[in-house]
């Protein structure tokens, strides 16, 4: 008590409570966690204390493994969701199988991912239950979009050291993807004494049955940390078009080398738009887009967002779908409806 402020990381939230863990050596020996509350202070400057927070905390009670959180540093950038303050990597998880892999929502991911700035990796899982060739033909596939992939399993072992040695890199890396894809078993793999839960994926679909249920942070090197995170289904968007073309490389890339003639281009067709139809995920594009202004719209209707107008509300600066289970489509006969058929996994527990 009275002591100076001791300085740490936000590891993990547990109701009204953080676990911090200490950077240097104290008398919980090295990395030393203690449960602290939140001074109300910190509270009414409106900022939550979130995953991945540099703190400081007071107030210590070394016995009881309690203190208080009593400051918190300025972030450097925030994943919206799994909500991760700081990150240095965001590596997106989807199963290749069980649960199939859906272009639309896996590119939900990658555009949360993108807005925190940071690299992003792509990890496809369960590569032991699909022909290599197939395997390959997914990661060219990314690797066109822009995205280093690497390919994984945790049956066979393959890709595993790959994947190691990026998670292994200085900074925080956060695990995020669908339920059931396996984040819990790669850390498992890769580091067996977190004896993390994990649970076979269910049903018709193969879901995972949202096993993880809290973010938290793990050693996997003395400077490398990693957060496991619970599943989710459906990522939310950007609100303005603007961020959403930001969050497509192959997009960018095309912009960079030549402009569209008008800066508000939908790129969709559009008169003079340089960009055109012949990228993979076109189709998906403007999807993504048409979510987006359906929600514009229906705010300058005065609503905000109201099911109906548009499936979507608006959650801070993100846009995130309504459940609907009515999205499914039937014919499979055009590109676009084809894609509908990606996108047929409506959330249930989102
Ligand atoms: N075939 C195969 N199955 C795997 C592989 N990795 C994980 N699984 C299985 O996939 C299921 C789900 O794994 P989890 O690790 O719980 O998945 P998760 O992504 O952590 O799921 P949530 O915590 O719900 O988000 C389990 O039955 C695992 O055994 C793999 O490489 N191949
Ligand atoms: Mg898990
Ligand atoms: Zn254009």
């Amino acid at each position: 008590m009275g002591a100076e402020p001791l300085p740490g990381r936000v590891v993990a939230l547990q109701a009204n409570y953080c676990l911090v863990a200490l950077d240097g050596p104290s008398e919980l020996g090295i990395g030393g966690r203690l449960l602290c509350t939140r001074r109300t202070r910190l509270d009414k400057s409106g900022l939550q204390v979130c995953v991945g927070d540099r703190v400081s905390v007071a107030s210590v009670d070394w016995r009881a493994r309690r203190g208080a959180v009593v400051g918190l540093e300025p972030r450097h950038n925030l994943l919206q969701r799994p909500a991760v303050a700081n990150v240095s990597r965001v590596v997106v998880v989807v199963a290749l199988v069980e649960p199939g892999l859906d272009p639309l929502q896996l590119t939900r991911f990658l555009i949360t991912a993108e807005a925190t700035g940071q690299p992003v990796q792509v990890v496809l899982s369960k590569a032991d239950l699909l022909p290599t060739a197939a395997v390959e033909a997914w990661c060219r596939r990314l690797e066109d979009w822009g995205y280093p992939t690497v390919a994984v399993s945790t049956r066979t072992g393959v890709g595993l050291a790959a994947l190691r040695s990026h998670l292994e890199q200085p900074g925080i890396a956060v695990l995020c993807g669908p339920s059931g894809v396996g984040k819990s078993s790669l850390l498992n793999a890769l580091a067996p004494a977190l004896e993390l839960r994990v649970a076979a994926v269910s049903g018709r679909l193969r879901r995972g049955r949202h096993t993880t249920r809290h973010v938290e942070l793990f050693a996997l090197a003395p400077e490398a940390l990693v957060a496991d995170s619970p599943g989710f289904n459906t990522p939310a968007l950007p609100c303005d078009p603007q961020t959403l073309a930001a969050a497509f490389p192959e997009l960018l890339a095309r912009l960079r080398a030549d402009p569209c003639r008008f800066a508000n281009c939908r790129h969709q067709g559009d008169p003079g738009c340089a960009v055109g139809d012949n990228w993979d995920r076109y189709v998906i594009y403007g999807r993504c887009l048409e979510e987006l202004e359906a929600l514009a719209r229906a705010r300058a209707r005065g609503g905000h967002g109201r099911q109906g107008d548009s499936g979507m509300r608006q959650r801070g600066d993100r846009l995130e779908p309504l459940l609907d289970p009515q999205l499914r489509r039937s014919s499979r006969s055009t590109r676009r409806q084809a894609l509908e058929e990606d996108l047929s996994s409506p959330d249930r527990e989102d």
